[in-house]
C-alpha cells in the first residue's frame, strides 16, 4: 500500500513537470513569434522607402503608370538594380540580313513576347543608359516595316534600351516630307515619355552588326555609315542619311531639322549643315561595324527629287533659327498602338 501511495505522488511530480515543461515550450516559442514578426515588419517597410521602390518599378514597369510591386513578390535587397554596361553583354556581332523571306507581324509579335503595347521595352537585369526614341518616317512602306521590326527588335533588346518605336505616317497623297516627318516624331514620343535620346532611322535601312548601338553619344552620331548600295563606305564625307542619333540636347541646340524640304534629297545635308553651324562634329561607328543592308526598291510616287533642295541647303545658316522644332505645325489624325510599334499618322499640309 505505501509502495502504491509513493509510486502514486512520484508518477503525479513527473506529470506535474511535463505539463509545466509544456507551459513553458509555449511561452519561449509565443515570446520568439512575437519578437520575430515585428523585425519582418520593419524589414517589409525598410524595402519600401522611396528609393528601392523607385527602383523596382524602373525594372517592371514599361508603361506610364507605375505598377505597384506584387503582395508576394520577393522584396529584397538584392534586386537594387545596377547601370547598364558599356558594352551589353549579349551583343553577338556580326548578323546575317537578308530579304528573301516573307516575315509577317504575327512572326514578330510571337518572336518578341518582352515588348509592352506601343513598341516599347526596358531591359529586367539592369537599368539602361538611356531612353531612346526610334522614330520612323513611313508612308506606303509596309513589307518593309516588318523586317525592319523583324530585325531590329531583337538587337535593341539585346543593346539593353530603354525604348519605344514611333512609325510616323504621312496621310494622304501630299510631297512626303522626310525631315517634317522627323520633328513630329520628336515631339509625339515626348508627350509619352521622357526620352533623352532620338534615333531616326528609314524604314528600309538594317543594321549588320548589333555592336553598331542605336543609342546617342556626345556628338550627334551617324549610324548608317557603310551601306551596302554605297559599297559599304560613305558616299561623301558628310552624308548625314539613312540612320542616325540626337540627344534632345543636340537636337534642341539645332532647333530640330528643317519642315521645309518637300520631295526627295537634301534634308539630310541641311540637318548637317546646322550640327556643324553650331561647332558640333559628327560621331561615327567604325566602317565594319556600320554596315548596313537596303531594302532594294523602286522611287516612290509623290516623292521626286525637290528642285529647291540646292538653294535651301545654301542657306542653312539664315533658316535654320526659324525654320524647325520651333515653327512645326501639323495634325494628328491617328494614333494606333500595336505590340510591336506606335504608328502615327499626321496631316503634314502642303508646300
Ligand atoms: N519614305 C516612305 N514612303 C515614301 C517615301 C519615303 O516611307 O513614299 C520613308 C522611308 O522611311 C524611306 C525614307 O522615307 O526609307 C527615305 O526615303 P527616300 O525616298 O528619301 O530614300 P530611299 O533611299 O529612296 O528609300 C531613294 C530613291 C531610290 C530610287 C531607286 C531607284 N532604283
Ligand atoms: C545626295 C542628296 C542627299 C541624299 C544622298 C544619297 O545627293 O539628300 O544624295 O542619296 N543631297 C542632295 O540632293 C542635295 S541616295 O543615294 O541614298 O538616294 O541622302
Amino acid at each position: 500500500m505505501r509502495d502504491t501511495t509513493l509510486n502514486f505522488s512520484g508518477l503525479h511530480r513527473t506529470c506535474s513537470l511535463v505539463v509545466l515543461l509544456c507551459f513553458l515550450h509555449i511561452f519561449v516559442t509565443v515570446i520568439y513569434y512575437v519578437r520575430n514578426s515585428d523585425s519582418k515588419q520593419a524589414f517589409v517597410q525598410n524595402q519600401q522607402t522611396p528609393q528601392i521602390h523607385r527602383k523596382l518599378t524602373e525594372q517592371k514597369v514599361t508603361t506610364e503608370e507605375p505598377r505597384a510591386p506584387q503582395a508576394n513578390a520577393p522584396l529584397n535587397v538584392t534586386e537594387k538594380l545596377e547601370t547598364c554596361p558599356d558594352n551589353p553583354p549579349r551583343l553577338v556581332g556580326p548578323l546575317r540580313v537578308e530579304f528573301s523571306d516573307p516575315v509577317t507581324l504575327d512572326l514578330v509579335r510571337s518572336q518578341n513576347p518582352e515588348l509592352q503595347l506601343g513598341g516599347r521595352f526596358k531591359p529586367k537585369d539592369c537599368i539602361a543608359q538611356q531612353k531612346v526614341a526610334m522614330i520612323i518616317p513611313f508612308r506606303n512602306r509596309d513589307e518593309h516595316l516588318k523586317y525592319w521590326l523583324y530585325y531590329l527588335h531583337p538587337i535593341l533588346e539585346r543593346q539593353q534600351l530603354d525604348y519605344g518605336v514611333y512609325v510616323i505616317n504621312q496621310e494622304g497623297d501630299g510631297i512626303f516630307n522626310r525631315a517634317k516627318l522627323l520633328n513630329i516624331g520628336y515631339a509625339e514620343a515626348l508627350k509619352e515619355y521622357d526620352y533623352d535620346c532620338f534615333v531616326f532611322s528609314d524604314v528600309d535601312l538594317i543594321p549588320m552588326d548589333d555592336r553598331n548601338i542605336y543609342k546617342c553619344f556626345s556628338q550627334p552620331r551617324h549610324l548608317s555609315v557603310s551601306m551596302d548600295k554605297f559599297g559599304f563606305r560613305l558616299p561623301y564625307t558628310q552624308y548625314f542619311g539613312g540612320v542616325s542619333s540626337l540627344s534632345k540636347t543636340q537636337y534642341l541646340k539645332i532647333n530640330g531639322f528643317p519642315n521645309n524640304y518637300w520631295g526627295w534629297g537634301g534634308e539630310d545635308d541641311d540637318i548637317f549643315n546646322r550640327i556643324s553651324s553650331k561647332g558640333m562634329s559628327i560621331s561615327r561607328p567604325d566602317g565594319m561595324i556600320g554596315r548596313c543592308r537596303m531594302i532594294r526598291h523602286e522611287r516612290d510616287k509623290k516623292n521626286d527629287p525637290n528642285p529647291q533642295r540646292f538653294d535651301r541647303i545654301a542657306h542653312t545658316r539664315q533658316t535654320m533659327a526659324g525654320d524647325g522644332i520651333n515653327s512645326l505645325k501639323y495634325k494628328v489624325v491617328k494614333v494606333e498602338k500595336d505590340q510591336l510599334f506606335t504608328k502615327i499618322t499626321v496631316d503634314v499640309g502642303n508646300p
